[in-house]
C-alpha cells in the first residue's frame, strides 16, 4: 500500500487517554454516582424503559478492577455520516478489549446498522486494526444510515448476536443512532438476550451534546478544516479585493458548525439559523442585513467580503418553511402528475401561482429562477422538497445583488459586487483527525469497553473536562435516558435524546454577538491554518472556541 509521509507518521502516534484510563486494566475501577432522570416526560420515558432507566452515572477511577472475568464479544456499528476520529473509537475499543484478554474478540459490522441485520461482518486482528490508527474516514468497515428501530430488526439483530456470541454492541452514531442504541438496549434486557448496549457521541454537526456530553466528536477537526479554507479565503478576498464570497457550511439543522468557523475565522457575515427563527427573521430583512456590510464596506472602499450560510438556514426562516408546506401539498399525490405533464417553465409558474396563497407567491417570487426550479426538482422518496439541497449560498447572494440594484438606483450604495459560492462539507468529514479528536476517539472506545467490562447497557461513553489537558479528562458513562425526552416525530410522540441548537444566550453566541458589528464593516479576519499535529501543545491539542468559551476557559 503506498502511504503518505504523514499517514505513515500518524500510525504512530499514541493518542492520550485520561489520566484515571492510563493505569492498566487492572488498575481500573468503577465509582457509581446517583440515580438518573431523563431530561423531561420522566414518567412517559422511565415507562417506555423500565429496563434501562434511572440506572446511576458512573466514573472511572484508579483501583482494583472488580469486574467479574467473562468472554467478551463485542460487534461495532458505524452509524450515519462520517466524521473525523470513528476509525480512533475502534482502535481504543480494540485496544482496550485485548488488553483484558486476547480471547477476546471485535466483530465490526459493515455499512451501518445494516450490516448487523445481514450479518455481514469482520474480525478484527493486530494488522487490520494497525492501518487505520489515528485516520480519518470510516473506511475502515463503512457507515450507513439505516435505522436501527423496529422490533423486527431487533429480534434479527439478537439473532445474529446469539450467533457469534456476541456479549455487546456498540454503535457510533449521533442523536438518532444513539436514541436507537437506548431502545435497542432495553430491548436486549427485557428479552434477557444477555447483549450489552453502548453508544458512543458521534457527529460533526455537533448538536449531540448536554450537561454530560461536551460535544461530539469530529466537530473540531471538522470545523478547523473548514476554518482553515475559510481563513484562506479571507486572505484571498483581502489580497484581491475584488470578490465576495458565500460560503455555505454543513450542519443538517444547528449552526454550530457555521458558528465556530466564525468565531476562529472573524468574517464579515455569520448566519445563524436558530437567531433568525428566534427573530422570525424574513429573507429579505436577511438579505437587508448582508447588503448593509457590502454597502457599509464599499463606502470604505471595500468592495470585499465574505459571508457564511449555515447548511439547513432556510428552514429556520418562517415564511420559507411555510412556502415548503404549501409546495410539497400542491404536489402531493397525483397532482404532481400533473405539474410534471406542463411543457414549459411558464405554464408551471402559473400553476404554482395558482396554488399558493398570496403570502407564499411572495415568497416564491423574491427567489432567483434557478432556486424556484430547484424547489420543484428535488424530491425526497416521499414527494417532499429536499431543503438541504437547496444552494442557499447562491440564494442570499441573488437577493443581496437584488437590493443592491435597488439601493444604487435610490442612491445608497456605488460599489461593485461581484460574488463567488462555495460549500464546505465532504471535505471536513473524513479529515486526519485533530490531535483532540484522536484522543477524544481514542478514550470514548476504550472507555466504551471498560463500560462493558463492568455490565453497562443502554449507555453513553463519557469523556468530560474536555476543555483541559487529557490527563484531567474524567472517563464514565452516563444512561442514555437521561438525555431523553418525548418529542412529535412523524405524527407520533416518540422517546429521542434532545438535539442540541445554538443557544442564543449561551457564551459562543454572545461573543459573536458583541463582536459581530465591527466584523460587518471592518476587515478583522483571522487565519487558523492547517491543523497541526506535531509542535507545541498550544497550537497542536487546542480545541474549538466553542468548547473554550463554554467551559470559561
Ligand atoms: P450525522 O448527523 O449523521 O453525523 O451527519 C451529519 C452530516 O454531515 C450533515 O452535516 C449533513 O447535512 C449530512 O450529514 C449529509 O449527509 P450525507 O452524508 O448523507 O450526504
Amino acid at each position: 500500500m503506498n502511504l503518505s509521509p504523514l499517514q505513515q507518521a500518524r500510525y504512530e502516534y499514541s493518542p492520550k487517554l485520561p489520566g484515571m484510563l492510563r493505569h492498566g486494566i487492572s488498575e481500573i475501577c468503577v465509582s457509581e454516582g446517583a440515580p438518573t432522570q431523563s431530561v423531561a416526560d420522566q414518567d412517559k420515558i422511565s415507562a417506555l424503559f423500565p429496563n434501562t432507566y434511572g440506572k446511576k452515572e458512573i466514573t472511572f477511577q484508579k483501583g482494583q478492577n472488580t469486574s467479574a472475568p467473562k468472554k467478551q464479544v463485542v460487534g461495532v456499528i458505524l452509524s450515519g455520516g462520517q466524521a473525523p476520529g470513528g476509525h480512533n473509537v475502534v482502535c481504543g475499543l480494540y485496544d482496550a478489549l485485548k488488553a483484558t484478554s486476547s480471547e477476546n474478540v471485535l466483530y465490526g459490522f459493515k455499512n451501518g446498522p445494516s450490516g448487523l441485520l445481514e450479518d455481514d461482518y469482520v474480525v478484527f486482528d493486530d494488522a487490520f486494526i494497525n492501518a487505520y490508527r489515528n485516520t480519518g474516514g470510516f473506511d475502515i468497515i463503512g457507515s450507513g444510515r439505516t435505522k436501527l428501530e423496529t422490533k423486527e430488526q431487533f429480534a434479527v439483530a439478537a439473532e445474529v448476536c446469539k450467533k457469534h456470541g456476541i456479549t455487546a454492541i456498540v454503535i457510533i452514531g449521533g442523536d438518532d443512532s444513539n436514541t436507537n442504541a437506548a431502545v435497542l438496549a432495553e430491548y436486549f434486557a427485557a428479552n434477557n438476550t444477555g447483549v450489552q448496549v453502548i453508544g458512543c457521541p458521534k457527529t460533526i454537526d455537533g448538536d449531540l451534546k448536554n450537561e454530560d456530553i461536551e460535544c461530539s466528536f469530529g466537530f473540531d477537526t471538522a470545523t478547523k478544516t473548514y476554518s482553515e479554507l475559510i481563513g484562506n479565503i479571507e486572505r484571498d478576498a483581502n489580497s484581491a479585493k475584488k470578490y465576495w464570497h458565500f460560503i455555505k457550511v454543513m450542519g443538517r439543522s444547528a449552526s454550530h458548525v457555521a458558528l465556530e468557523c466564525a468565531l476562529e475565522t472573524q468574517p464579515n457575515i455569520c448566519l445563524i439559523s436558530e437567531e433568525v427563527a428566534e427573530k422570525k427573521m424574513s429573507l429579505s430583512q436577511i438579505a437587508d442585513q448582508i447588503a448593509d456590510s457590502v454597502a457599509k464596506r464599499a463606502a470604505k472602499g471595500m468592495n470585499f467580503g465574505v459571508a457564511i450560510i449555515p447548511e439547513g438556514v432556510v428552514e429556520f426562516v418562517p415564511e420559507f418553511s411555510v412556502l415548503i408546506g404549501e409546495i410539497n401539498e400542491l404536489l402531493a399525490g397525483s397532482k404532481a402528475d400533473a405539474f410534471n405533464a406542463l411543457a414549459t417553465w411558464e405554464e408551471k409558474y402559473a400553476f404554482i401561482e395558482k396554488g399558493l396563497t398570496k403570502e407564499s407567491m411572495a415568497v416564491f417570487a423574491l427567489l432567483p429562477q434557478t432556486i424556484q426550479q430547484q424547489l420543484f426538482l428535488e424530491r425526497d422518496p416521499h414527494g417532499n422538497v429536499q431543503v438541504s439541497l437547496i444552494e442557499s449560498e447562491k440564494l442570499f447572494s441573488a437577493l443581496v445583488a437584488a437590493k443592491l440594484k435597488k439601493m444604487k438606483a435610490d442612491g445608497l450604495y456605488n460599489g461593485k459586487f461581484s460574488a463567488l459560492h462555495h460549500f464546505f462539507g465532504y471535505e471536513g468529514r473524513c479529515a486526519f483527525p485533530s490531535n483532540f479528536d484522536a484522543d477524544y476517539c481514542y478514550s470514548l472506545g476504550y472507555n466504551a469497553f471498560m463500560l462493558i467490562q463492568y455490565g453497562y447497557t443502554g449507555y453513553l461513553s463519557k469523556i468530560s473536562n474536555l476543555s483541559r489537558p487529557a490527563d484531567e479528562w474524567v472517563a464514565g458513562g452516563m444512561p442514555i435516558t437521561k438525555m431523553m425526552n418525548m418529542e412529535r416525530r412523524h405524527g407520533e410522540d416518540k422517546p429521542v435524546i434532545r438535539k442540541a441548537l445554538v443557544e442564543l444566550n449561551g457564551k459562543p453566541f454572545q461573543y459573536f454577538e458583541a463582536h459581530r458589528a465591527t466584523w460587518a464593516e471592518d476587515t478583522c479576519y483571522t487565519y487558523p491554518g492547517a491543523i497541526q499535529y506535531y509542535g507545541p501543545a498550544s497550537v497542536c491539542d487546542i480545541t474549538t472556541r466553542t468548547l473554550a468559551l463554554e467551559k470559561g476557559n
